[in-house]
């Protein structure tokens, strides 16, 4: 089929079929097309011992080195053909070097490249607040507690710009049953790792770190909202917010927080990161609406990352039948 003809899942997929059919593995893919992701110090120590698919570990070199974790077998997961784009997939080299992560960098490129001190194991994920059996969970143990799936969804930052890309992960409200907090618990708070030896960016005084968002506990259910640990068929690369990270594809970018390593279910609104540093232009919902402009900026288009295009912003992002009850 030819591409032009092909639904954007399509060609996405066949470009998986394409990769299994050639041998490789889309974590081998994942080293090819976006770059290295872990770094091997000079001794050669590595954060776990496996080696992408097809490689003597021992000659894994710096250039190399996408390591993979006790999970890496589980990707690709069931891909869940509910969710379908109306636009093409965003090239996966271009999502990978094109992001915010602010405790690394006010930049958007070169990400990756300040992330040599940060690691994916060990990661433990604290679950707590209003719920009876507070808990630590490994983060291999997390994702072993599901069954991971694979959506398309379209991802549209506050700055308008957005992509449409393949998560893999398990879906929010899975997670917060098993968890079975208290019917007390009116909000879920999310919180990244805190380090200023590893992320420079947290050097900055004037950013209230840690990252924090939250979502009401009606928005962490809906069947859209999802804990994320895959991206292109493979493990999180660091840059996107590795182990693990939320999904909210009806709201702002800024929602969808990085590489988290609390959750707690609290009963009062939390504070969250860009609310703090500027209520005005970041409310708390973050309703992607091309009706209400940002104070510096309009909503009304958005840059589609990689294609040159600018396309119409819809309202909820496009996701209004599955969320828009939630704001009646
Ligand atoms: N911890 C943390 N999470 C974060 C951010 C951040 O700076 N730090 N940036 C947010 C913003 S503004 C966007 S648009 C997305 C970008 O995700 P991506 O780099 O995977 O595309 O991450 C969000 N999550
Ligand atoms: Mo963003």
């Amino acid at each position: 089929m030819a591409e032009s003809e092909a639904t954007p899942e399509e060609v996405y997929m066949d470009r998986r079929r394409f990769l299994k059919l050639m041998g490789l593995s889309t974590v081998t893919s994942a080293l090819l097309l976006a770059g290295c992701d872990e770094t091997v110090s000079p001794g050669g120590s590595r954060e776990t011992g496996s080696s992408p698919d097809g490689l003597d570990p021992a000659k894994v070199t710096a250039a190399e080195p996408y390591m993979e974790t006790p999970t890496a077998n589980l990707y690709p997961a069931r891909w869940n053909d509910k969710y379908r784009l109306d636009r093409p997939t965003t090239d996966e080299h271009t999502a990978a070097s094109f992001n915010n992560f602010y405790e690394f960098s006010d930049e958007k490129e070169g990400i990756l490249q300040l992330m040599n001190r940060f690691r994916r194991r060990p990661w433990q994920v604290e679950v707590g607040g209003l719920m009876r059996n507070p808990r630590v969970l490994d983060i291999d143990d997390l994702v072993r507690l599901f069954d991971l799936e694979e959506r398309l969804y379209r991802f549209r930052c506050v700055e308008a710009w957005s992509m449409s890309v393949p998560w893999t992960g398990i879906p929010m409200g899975e997670f917060i049953k098993k968890m079975d907090p208290d019917p007390s618990a009116k909000y879920v708070k999310m919180t990244t790792f805190l380090d200023k030896e590893v992320a420079p960016g947290q050097k900055k005084f004037w950013y209230p770190w840690p990252y924090v968002e939250a979502l009401t506990m009606a928005e962490a259910t809906n069947e859209l909202t999802m804990l994320v640990t895959g991206i292109y068929g493979h493990e999180l690369p660091k840059q996107h917010g590795a182990p693990v990270r939320l999904i909210v594809p009806w709201k702002y970018g800024f929602k969808s927080i990085k590489s988290i390593v609390r959750i707690e279910f609290t009963a009062k609104r939390p504070d969250t990161f860009w609310n703090t540093m500027s209520p005005r232009e970041y409310d708390f919902e973050a309703n992607v609406n091309p009706g209400v402009p940002h104070p510096r900026w309009s909503q009304a288009t958005e840059k589609v990352l990689g294609t040159g295009k600018r396309v119409k912003t819809l309202l909820y992002n496009g996701y209004g039948e599955s969320v828009a009850h939630l704001y009646q």
